[in-house]
């Protein structure tokens, strides 16, 4: 049954992914099952897109209600769940005010969009010459612009030629920042923890740094939190660890409870007011289903406590991990269930470690050569926890 179907999108899809041959069919809380019924835990949680759980049964009701009343509109016409989203949104997150859009990476653009236009018309750069500084190892998505200022070769190279105005710096260098702002600097575009280059997580103090530094020199901060927003590092936002809030805040992923893309830009200034009618916009973006698919996801975050599990549970996963020494292992590391483990050159890759896990009812995706990244459904329990550890233990000490 799963050969037939490997076999299908080998033959007839674009060969750009290289996935593990696990074919799933259902899904359930942090389970999902394969053609064959075999049960694995995912520790991916689709990049963290749901954090809810899979097959979440209130977001799926309201799915289905939504489905049966209205689904699209365009934002030619206003529709009854864009007003309350936005509330909801909102308030939840401290904001003035939401873009909606669809995809991580159109919530990238848009902002990118955003911020030169207001060093155009506010700060008073020069037409075409707004800068935005980045971070290298990034990961911000797979558009044009946004791959621009990837440093990841694969992600980059044969899509040229790139669109100008980015300076990378290193990540977690407060000196690097400082030395690359320039009169032109419009925005500060940075992950608060980097993902894809493997759950980096920058020294203490770095946020606050860099947001008073964008303060005192009239910079945008553009916080790209797709991936560490909504519960995933045991805050909703993930800034809120260092207390600090970006004018520009990006959430996708979650915000769904990856029932649909639903992603959004959020702004606390007047940095938004920049974009007039017909600027700016997208065909499903701010939908009545996308609507109601968010408000009920954000709800259940709040109701179901997943936010305070997903710090509780993100400190016994680390905890055992960390217990598991082995001269294989490099380093464990990891904000509420955002976690990592990063093995020694000798261990030989950690796709072997992905694929053994995957044979013992665990899944998880390596991210570049060396890393695990471990990203359960925040609503993991203690004992799902320890199942899981004694999985990667057998393994890693096998
Ligand atoms: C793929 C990685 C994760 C993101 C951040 C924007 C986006 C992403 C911080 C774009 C997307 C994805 C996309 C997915 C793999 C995945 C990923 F390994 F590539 F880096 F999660 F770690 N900002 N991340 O992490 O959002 O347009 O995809 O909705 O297969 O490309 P998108």
């Amino acid at each position: 049954m799963s050969s037939t179907l490997i076999e299908l999108e080998e033959q007839y899809g674009a060969h750009n992914y290289k996935p593990l041959d696990v074919v799933l069919s259902r899904g359930e809380g942090v389970w999902v099952w394969d053609v064959d019924g075999n049960r694995y835990m995912d520790c991916l949680s689709a990049y963290s897109a749901v954090n809810q759980g899979h097959c979440h049964k209130k977001i799926m009701q309201t799915l289905i209600d939504q489905a049966q009343k209205l689904t699209l509109t365009s934002r030619a016409f206003r529709n009854d769940q864009l007003g309350p989203f936005y509330k909801e949104l909102c308030e939840l997150t401290r904001s003035h005010k939401v873009l909606p859009m669809n995809s991580g990476a159109e919530a990238v653009e848009t902002a990118i969009k955003t911020v030169r236009k207001w060093g155009y018309t506010v700060k008073g750069v020069p037409e075409n010459e707004a800068e935005i500084i980045v971070c290298e190892n990034n990961f911000h998505g797979r558009t044009i612009s946004i791959v621009s200022f990837s440093t990841d070769p694969d992600a980059r190279k044969g899509f040229g030629p790139f669109t100008p105005g980015f300076i990378v710096i290193p990540y977690g260098d407060v000196t690097a920042f400082e030395a690359a702002i320039s009169p032109k600097t419009v925005a500060f575009l940075v992950e608060p923890i980097q993902g894809e280059a493997g759950v980096i997580i920058p020294p203490e103090g770095y946020l606050k740094k860099i947001r008073n530094i964008c303060t005192e020199q009239n910079i945008m901060l553009i916080l790209d939190e797709i991936q560490t927003g909504l519960g995933r590092t045991g805050k909703l936002l993930a800034e809120e660890h260092e207390g600090i809030e970006a004018d520009l805040t990006l959430i996708g992923k979650a915000l769904s409870g990856g029932f649909y893309p639903v992603s959004a830009v959020l702004s606390n200034s007047e940095v938004m007011n920049v974009l007039q009618p017909g600027e700016h916009g997208s065909t499903f973006g701010g939908n009545p289903l996308a609507c109601a698919v968010a408000r009920t996801a954000l709800q259940i975050l709040i109701d179901e406590g997943m936010i305070e599990n997903a710090a509780k549970m993100g400190t016994v996963f680390l905890n055992g991990l960390k217990q598991i020494a082995n001269p294989l292992i490099k380093d464990v590391r990891g904000k509420g269930l955002m976690l990592a483990m990063e093995f020694n050159p000798e261990a030989g890759g950690a796709r072997q470690y992905c694929l053994r896990l995957k044979e013992n009812g665990l899944l998880c995706k390596e991210t570049h050569h060396h890393t695990i990244r471990f990203a359960p459904p925040l609503i993991i329990t203690s004992s799902e926890v320890e199942w899981a550890l004694d999985r990667i233990s057998a393994v890693i000490e096998d």
